[in-house]
């Protein structure tokens, strides 16, 4: 086995990491990634590209592991020797960090630092390099200080998530510094995708869409609706991960598509789509709403443009459409249109549950 081509993804059971593993094993690595013991499977994302292990030449391989455990990830990187690291593994969901912010800090924020003393242990003992890329978030500008956000827009974090995210973020950059290590941080704006999990706020709205198609749903409960976001697809942005590891250099860059849309926008798109008014549908719930939020994201990706040859390749009608696709597929629905549609090989798992968070 050679070590030239073996990529570690910590999250890999999740939208980002499912994208990334079949963008790698594209690109011919030996793709290794980081799964957590759960009572229930939790590969659905990745069903479709794993092999049997028991087998030869197998290209991808699962290691039980957490952020929160460091003798694990130092024992996964021993016996992985991975030559990239891609540390996509998170407690992801904002409104819930307010709820859970001690496990998310440790997650996200010590499950970083975790990996990268890990990382720097193993250099300084083996002399093999390893680039490590690090999930940063659009969350860490928060409070509108400037727009568009780019790469020197000041943070300010609004959720036990963000502030991680922040402590991540100067921690990968304090390795590169500290220590010469090949650290780059992405700031990736919101990404989505029919993959997205169904508890935020875009799959949320298309799942319960074709519910209400499909006659198995009549309510839609939400938060706030007047936040905006710049929202990209998510297969275009694993590309920008894999790119920001083949420069000559590490850096932090941005990655966003330029444009801003709010909740409402993408609620008229998507149930216009298929001949409903959202209004008759759509209830408020306080629940949803966050202690602190954030109002306004919009990302400048121009030195992802430059230095790394980046763009975005979906527009954001066809995004909204491509998900709702997705969803009306999923419960074998007829799509307004297939032109949008993304043709995916991840059959999308049918949660029998009315709502979700
Ligand atoms: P998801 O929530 O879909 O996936 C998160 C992944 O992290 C899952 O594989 C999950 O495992 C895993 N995970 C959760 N807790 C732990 C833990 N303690 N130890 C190890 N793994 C863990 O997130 P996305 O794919 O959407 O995002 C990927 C990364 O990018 C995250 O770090 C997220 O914060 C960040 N990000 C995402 C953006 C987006 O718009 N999607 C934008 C900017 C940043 P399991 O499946 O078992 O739950
Ligand atoms: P976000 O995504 O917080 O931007 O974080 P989310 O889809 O959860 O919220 C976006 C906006 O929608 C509003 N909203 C609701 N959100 C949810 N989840 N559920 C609702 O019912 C609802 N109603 C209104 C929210 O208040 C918010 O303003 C995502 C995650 O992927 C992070 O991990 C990532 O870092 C950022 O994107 C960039």
């Amino acid at each position: 086995m050679t070590e030239s081509k073996r990529a570690l993804i910590t999250g890999i059971t999740g939208q980002d990491g499912s994208y990334l593993s079949e963008l790698l094993l594209e690109k011919g690595y030996e793709v290794h990634g980081i799964i957590r013991r759960t009572s229930t499977f939790n590969t659905d994302r990745i069903d479709h590209i794993y092999e049997d292990p028991h087998q030869q030449g197998v290209k991808l391989l699962l290691h039980y592991g957490d952020l929160t455990d460091g003798v694990t990830l130092r024992r996964i990187l021993e016996e992985v020797k991975p030559i990239e690291i891609y540390n996509l593994g998170a407690q992801s969901h904002v409104r819930v960090s307010f709820d859970s912010p001690e496990y998310t800090a440790d997650t996200v924020g010590m499950g970083t630092l975790r990996l990268l003393e890990a990382i720097r242990d193993y250099r300084q003992r083996t002399g093999i390099d390893v680039r490590f890329y690090q999930a940063g978030s659009s969350e860490m500008f928060g409070k509108v200080m400037e727009i568009p956000q780019k790469e020197t827009t000041p943070f300010y974090p609004r959720s036990p998530y963000a502030c991680a995210k922040v402590y991540a973020h100067w921690q990968t950059v304090n390795h590169r510094e500290s220590y010469g290590m090949f650290t780059s941080n992405g700031i990736l704006f919101n990404h989505e995708s029919p993959r997205r999990g169904e508890t935020f706020v875009t799959r949320k709205i298309t799942r319960a869409l074709a519910r209400i198609v499909g006659g198995y749903q009549k309510k839609l409960y939400l938060g706030n609706l007047e936040s905006k976001r710049d929202w990209g697809y998510a297969k275009d942005y694993v590309k920008a991960m894999w790119l920001m590891l083949q420069q000559e250099k590490a850096d932090d860059y941005v990655v966003a598509t330029g444009e801003t849309h709010s909740i409402e926008e993408f609620l008229d798109i998507s149930f216009n789509y298929v001949n409903l008014n959202w209004r008759d549908y759509v209830a408020f719930d306080e629940r949803y709403l966050r202690p602190a939020e954030v109002d306004l994201l919009i990302g400048d990706p121009t030195k992802a443009k430059d230095k790394l040859g980046w763009e975005p390749s979906v527009t954001f009608e066809e995004l909204v459409k491509l998900m709702v696709d997705g969803d009306l597929r999923s419960l074998n629905l007829s799509c307004p249109s297939s032109s949008t549609s993304e043709v995916d090989k991840f059959s999308i798992h049918g949660n029998s549950r009315n709502t979700v968070d």
